[in-house]
């Protein structure tokens, strides 16, 4: 193992520098395996750049050999740190980490490199546990081997290319994907799904002939800790076993996953498991054979068992055929119409896999009333850390503080455990990448952070997303990260809020162009199959989703937010277009009018991404980041501009048009 070294590739936040304190002492590490392996060339890199030293640091497993008494000591204290987690402390002038295992003790380290030189500071530090909240913290890639001829290369991928493939084929030099594994390993993430959920022809290949490259790819991510998963078929049995049927209750059907799982295991063996999207936007599922979807996870589950291997399996099922012109079918019901009635008859090793919101990624959307439906079942919640609705790395939108947000969400209300617990306690959080083969990774320079912050909240769903944003500042700009910090905050800490308030309004959603997603297309969905609709007309806006007079979708609740969405007066104003339909007139209980709301907010969106770019222009020639970045920053916050402006002008002309209610500040409206 080598730690990667990369040329022109922005190095993201572990250059070099940022193992400055660390690099520069002493270091003892202790211990046998693979993942301490890697620690001892971290540490090895970091010293033969700064030189070593005489002061302290011990890095060690708690059973290995020849331990120092300082270490035994905090070991002794901490007690069991579990698979993952470490201890941390300093006395008599060392700084010690202990792990129970090796996982652990990766994970320490790059504690002690956030840290920096506080983890050396003089005097004691008392002894510190820290263990991941949920076991599973996961990333999935929706990258292509082939091109595909309307999703491109990475499906809502805004990064460049797929890290892993190129021109169809696996890249011939993975160091990248070893450097992304050791960035994403010192953010806290533990497995990585390669390919597309929408799995074609090419892609299914990779459980057949193409597997070596899954291999190849797994051997690049685990010495950062990291396990593979790939996403497979539904019909892979048909497609690639030329069975003529793909039921999950057939006998030969369950035969053949339970030997394709056995050749992968035979060339994975730490492999992580399936990612299933099935009966989904056209992918193919268990429907077609009268099954349930836990009879479809099932087989996969089987097949997975004797290797220890988990299904995620989507909950990410609806019609995406519906006659627009029904008012009783509702999109936002169809996970919980589906799934709650299958709770409790998912195979054990299954994870269903539940999107935070009822519908597809919007920058405001409810709590999926899935999270609170299954009991019975390990939920994974799955977050769009690639930003195919919050502005697609063009913009900045800094989205910690909305997943900080719904994971403190309370679906039970006061009291009761919140959507980051049930995370905890089944499947974990899971999350679609935003990162490729651009130089910078992420297409703008800022998402970077996203991907940080997805990390270290599924590590720990507490954490203050400013706090986030310092640690992802600090690691990424060592040495000028002071100076930055404030500029920084001034420009991301509120992104997405900004995001929010002039792109659609009040939790209604879509309003994007069809197809792309990207900008403003007021009714580019309104008359379409997909299902998201906001029914503007002269007399209001809204999706009634009450029991009372509408879809019935707030009775998939539980008590108290059934009442509090059903009600028009509790409703949080930010979902009241969600949830009801109302006049333009109709006064939120921030006490504006719906309309005089649209149009303020979106002037202040406006105001506010202008003040962004303000900010981010003084950092031009300071020396603070490099020319480049800025460069590109700064083009991209123009961008941001024009858009925010067309968001801007768009929803507010057709909102004039339709109800005729003029600005009360007398601004102009097209
Ligand atoms: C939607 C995307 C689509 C994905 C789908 C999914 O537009 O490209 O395939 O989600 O999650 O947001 O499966």
């Amino acid at each position: 193992m080598t730690v990667p070294q990369l040329t022109g590739v922005h190095p993201a936040w572990l250059p070099p520098e940022a193992f400055l304190a660390i690099g520069s002492r002493q270091v003892l590490v202790l211990g046998e395996g693979a993942l301490v392996d890697t620690v001892r060339e971290e540490v090895a890199a970091a010293q033969a750049r700064h030189g070593g030293g005489r002061v302290g640091c011990v890095l060690a497993l708690a059973g290995a050999e020849g331990l120092p008494e300082v270490a035994r000591a905090v070991a002794a204290e901490a007690g069991s740190t579990g698979a993952e987690g470490y201890a941390l402390a300093r006395r008599d002038g060392v700084t010690v980490v202990v792990a129970d295992a090796p996982a652990g003790l990766l994970y320490g380290l790059f504690h002690l490199v956030r840290l920096g030189e506080a983890a050396f500071a003089a005097g004691e530090r008392p002894v510190e546990r820290h263990a991941p909240a949920a076991a599973r913290r996961m990333l999935d890639h929706w990258d292509n081997i082939a091109v595909h001829p309307v999703m491109g290369q990475v499906e809502r991928g805004y990064a460049g290319g797929s890290l892993f493939w190129r021109d169809g084929e696996l890249r011939e030099d993975l160091t990248r994907v070893r450097a992304y594994a050791r960035l994403l390993a010192a953010a806290g993430i533990n497995a990585v799904a390669i390919n597309n959920v929408n799995v074609h022809a090419t892609e299914a290949r990779l459980l057949t002939d193409r597997l070596g490259e899954v291999a190849a790819v797994a051997a690049e991510l685990r010495p950062y800790g990291i396990r593979a998963h790939v996403s497979v078929s539904f019909a892979s049995p048909v497609v690639l076993g030329g069975l003529p049927t793909a039921d999950p209750l057939d006998e030969e059907v369950r035969r053949w996953w339970a030997a394709a799982a056995g050749r992968v295991y035979a060339a994975v063996p730490d492999f992580g498991g399936f990612v299933v999207k099935a009966d989904s936007e056209g992918q193919p599922g268990p429907f077609a054979y009268g099954r349930s979807h836990a009879d479809g996870a099932g087989v996969l589950a089987a097949a997975l068992a004797p290797y220890g291997g988990v299904v995620h399996w989507r909950a990410f099922v609806y019609d995406h055929r519906q006659d627009w012109r029904d008012r009783s079918t509702d999109r936002a019901r169809a996970a919980c119409d589906h799934f709650a009635p299958l709770d409790g008859r998912f195979a054990q090793n299954v994870i269903l896999q539940v999107k935070h919101g009822p519908m597809d990624f919007q920058p405001r959307e409810p709590v999926s009333p899935v999270i609170a439906a299954m009991p019975a079942t390990k939920l994974a919640v799955e977050l769009q850390v690639t930003q195919e609705y919050t502005g697609q790395q063009r913009h900045v939108c800094y989205l910690a503080p909305m997943w900080s947000e719904l994971l403190a969400f309370r679906p039970w209300g006061d009291g009761g455990r919140t959507v980051a617990d049930v995370a905890a306690g089944g499947g974990g959080l899971v999350a679609v990448s935003n990162a490729g083969g651009d130089p910078y990774w992420t297409g703008h320079p800022l998402a970077q952070a996203n991907l940080y912050a997805f990390g270290r909240l599924a590590w720990d769903p507490r954490l203050d997303p400013a706090a986030i944003l310092d640690e992802w500042a600090d690691l990424t700009f060592p040495g000028t990260a002071a100076g930055l910090r404030g500029t920084l905050h001034a420009i991301m800490d509120g992104s997405w809020r900004t995001y929010e308030r002039y792109t659609a309004p009040l939790g209604v959603g879509f309003m994007v162009r069809p197809g792309h997603h990207y900008g403003p297309d007021v009714d580019g969905y309104e008359y379409t199959p997909w299902g998201t609709y906001h029914f503007a007309d002269r007399d209001g806006v809204g999706v009634d989703r009450t029991r009372a007079t509408g879809t019935g979708f707030t009775g998939q609740y539980p008590r108290p937010w059934a009442d509090v969405y059903e009600s028009l007066e509790r409703c949080p104003d930010e979902l009241l277009l969600f949830f009801h339909r109302v006049p333009y007139g109709h006064v939120l209980r921030g006490g504006s009018t719906v309309i005089q709301h649209i149009y303020d907010t979106h002037f202040a969106g406006v105001e506010e991404v202008s003040a962004m770019r303000a900010h981010w222009d003084k950092l031009d020639g300071s020396g603070l980041v490099d020319p480049a970045y800025h460069a590109r920053v700064a083009e991209l916050l123009a961008e941001q501009q024009r858009s925010a402006e067309e968001w801007r002008d768009q929803v507010n002309t057709y909102f004039f048009r339709k109800s005729g209610v003029p600005d009360a500040h007398g601004r102009r409206i097209h």
